[in-house]
């Protein structure tokens, strides 16, 4: 089948969100509650294997904090934690201080030109998308994605299915046609399972993740005059030192 279809993760492959966004906003919560926890960058690579910022939390007192549990019978306590993990995180977007990936803009203009399909499909809470795009893409670009999949609209996060056959049910598109984007190992496993072929692009986080299945796995999808390495690839992706609409074609089985 023909691509139609281009269907992109947020954290980690629009944007470097993880280490100097997310976590940032999580350790400025976690302060304004009072918890004296404290995310470091290594052991957030560690709290990533958990998609999702409300089970992220809820792992990490689980796992290292069992001695101090969540106030007894208050069941808001970790979606007010989170709410302020939100309320600072899109603050953090305001001030423009995370910007797309490299190559990012380029793909997304190149898309729209030749008349490609765009949605999201993330973990992510939604108003987080919304910040991320309007501060780093531009006002109103949260409009050239015809669905934003995102949060808890489906039962359950990668590596699950669901988001992505959620956005593909809301735009009544086959897998066939479909090219998925993702960063880590969770979203691979995620985008195969809906039966996506998936271009990986590397971050610190993930560069040492399994990405087995994937169709391509690049340090990034690179600009005219910063080529990318191929890390992985199936056979017909062929040459190329940047990623752009020609090679997303040729990656789709015929
Ligand atoms: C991203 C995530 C998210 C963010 C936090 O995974 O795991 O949970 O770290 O977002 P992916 P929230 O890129 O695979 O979608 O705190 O809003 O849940
Ligand atoms: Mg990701």
């Amino acid at each position: 089948m023909a691509l139609t279809t281009l269907i992109f993760d947020v954290d980690g492959t629009l944007a470097d969100t993880e280490r100097d966004g997310h976590r940032v906003a999580f350790n400025r919560a976690f302060a304004e509650a009072g918890l004296a926890w404290d995310w470091d960058s290594a052991l957030y690579g560690q709290l990533l294997a958990v998609s999702g910022g409300k089970e992220r939390i809820r792992h990490y007192q689980n796992r290292w904090r069992s001695d101090q549990p969540f106030p007894e019978g208050d069941d808001g306590y970790v979606a007010r934690l989170h709410a302020a993990k939100t309320r600072i995180y899109t603050e953090l977007l305001a001030r423009g201080s995370i910007p797309l990936r490299p190559g990012v803009r380029r793909l997304l203009d190149e898309a729209r030109r030749c008349g490609l399909r765009l949605a999201i499909a993330t973990t992510t809470t939604p108003e987080n998308v919304t910040a991320l795009l309007e501060h780093a893409l531009g006002h109103g670009s949260p409009g050239w994605f015809e669905v934003i999949a995102a949060g808890d609209v489906v039962r359950h996060k990668k590596p699950a299915p669901d988001i992505y056959l959620y956005a593909m049910e809301r735009m009544g598109v086959a897998p066939e046609e479909c090219l998925a984007f993702e960063d880590s190992e969770n979203g691979l496993r995620s985008s195969l399972a809906a039966g996506l072929a998936t271009v990986v692009t590397v971050s610190d986080y993930t560069r040492d993740h399994d990405f087995d299945g994937a169709a391509l796995v690049l340090d990034g999808l690179a600009e005219p005059v910063k080529p990318c390495t191929i890390l992985q690839s199936i056979s017909g992706a062929g040459p190329l030192s940047m990623f752009n609409v020609n090679v997303a074609r040729r990656l789709l089985p015929r």
